[in-house]
């Protein structure tokens, strides 16, 4: 079968949805795109290539930096900033904004990346992935500015995120549903294998590290009990899946239904996982799906960040059990 629809076919057949599209956004998901396929090659080959050590050196977050974070975080640093479209761009790997080729005033575009998500996974041939998600300059008329990057998950002009895993995926939303596409090896183009994702209103996964069950409020303890005891009897048992790459449980939660749950715990007060890069563009994608993400009391795609590197908990997936989640954890039956 002929692939006839390539992400780069798709995405510029749908620029008619944006009547004054100038084809930037286009330009710069194909650029991303190109990133993500250099990063599945690294990853596939880091074994042989002694991709799978540290660098000797400790990030922002007080953790050890691994060599293909680095490479993958090098790859999409020079790929996005020679892309002239992006006027500053932020990495889970460095401390500060980074400033691109692109003149200030030229790059109409900010954005935010986890280059590797879940490399604790690295080495284990366990999926890991990418995550993203662009917003355009608060004022076009000036520089970009650290600012661009402290805008509410609803300014969000594009997000997605990548599998590296028995299949390198690319998923992504503009605004106007969630497509996904699969790597063609063979021809190096990603195909469109799902149009318009949903998720399904409810699943029969719970997807949640109970390493941390001693750390949680009574109340997360909670619902996480009442899902399990759902099981006597029930229909529809619950299955408990967590692979600890928040890509890959994102990924089949939207896929499956049901609701993975990083809540703030004893340990992590504010979080673990990080706004910007990680739950916003999640956030993103889960709400043009059909299902929903919160930190508990509010929508993620509410939330401003102060910090490019803040945190805070995460909750997303199908409306039933988000809703039975805020019910017992929140008292809140509103959704
Ligand atoms: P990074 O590997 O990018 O730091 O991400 C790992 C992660 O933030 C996310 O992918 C997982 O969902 C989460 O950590 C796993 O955390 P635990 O090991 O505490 O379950």
């Amino acid at each position: 079968m002929i692939p006839t629809q390539t992400l780069s076919r798709f995405i510029h057949s749908k620029r008619g949805l944006y009547p004054d599209s100038t084809g930037e956004l286009s330009d710069l998901l194909v650029s991303i795109s190109l990133g993500v396929k250099l990063i599945s090659q690294m990853v596939a080959t880091a074994g042989f290539k002694g991709l799978h050590g540290y660098t000797g050196k400790i990030n922002s977050h007080g953790e050890e930096t691994r060599l293909l974070d680095q490479e993958a975080d090098e790859v999409l640093v020079e790929l996005l900033g020679s892309s002239r479209h992006f006027g500053l761009l932020v990495s889970e790997e460095r401390d500060t904004v980074i400033t691109t080729q692109a003149s200030h005033d030229e790059g109409k575009y900010v954005i935010a990346f986890d280059p590797i998500d879940g490399s604790s996974n690295i080495g284990s041939n366990i999926p890991t992935g990418t995550i993203f998600c662009i917003f355009k300059k608060k004022d076009l008329s000036r520089p970009a500015c650290h600012d661009d990057f402290c805008q509410a998950g609803s300014q969000i002009v594009a997000a997605g995120y990548s599998v590296y895993g028995a299949k390198t995926s690319f998923v992504y939303s503009t605004g106007s549903g969630v497509h996904g596409f699969t790597l063609d090896p063979a021809i190096g183009e990603f195909v469109l294998t799902e149009e318009d994702i949903k998720i399904p209103k409810r699943g029969a996964i719970y997807s949640v590290n109970e390493g941390n069950t001693y750390l949680w409020s009574h109340e997360v303890r909670q619902f996480v009990e009442e899902i399990k005891r759902s099981n006597q009897g029930s229909k529809m048992p619950y299955s408990g899946r967590y692979v600890g790459s928040l890509v890959a449980d994102f990924d089949r939660t939207l896929r499956k239904g049901g609701i993975f749950l990083y809540p703030v715990d004893e340990k992590r007060p504010k979080g673990r996982l990080r706004l910007l890069y990680e739950c916003m563009p999640l956030a993103f994608i889960m709400e043009q799906a059909g299902g929903v993400a919160i930190d508990g009391p509010q929508e993620i795609l509410s939330i401003t960040p102060g910090g490019i590197h803040d945190r805070c908990a995460f909750i997303a997936g199908s409306e039933y059990e988000l809703s039975w989640y805020r019910r017992t954890v929140h008292g809140d039956g509103s959704l």
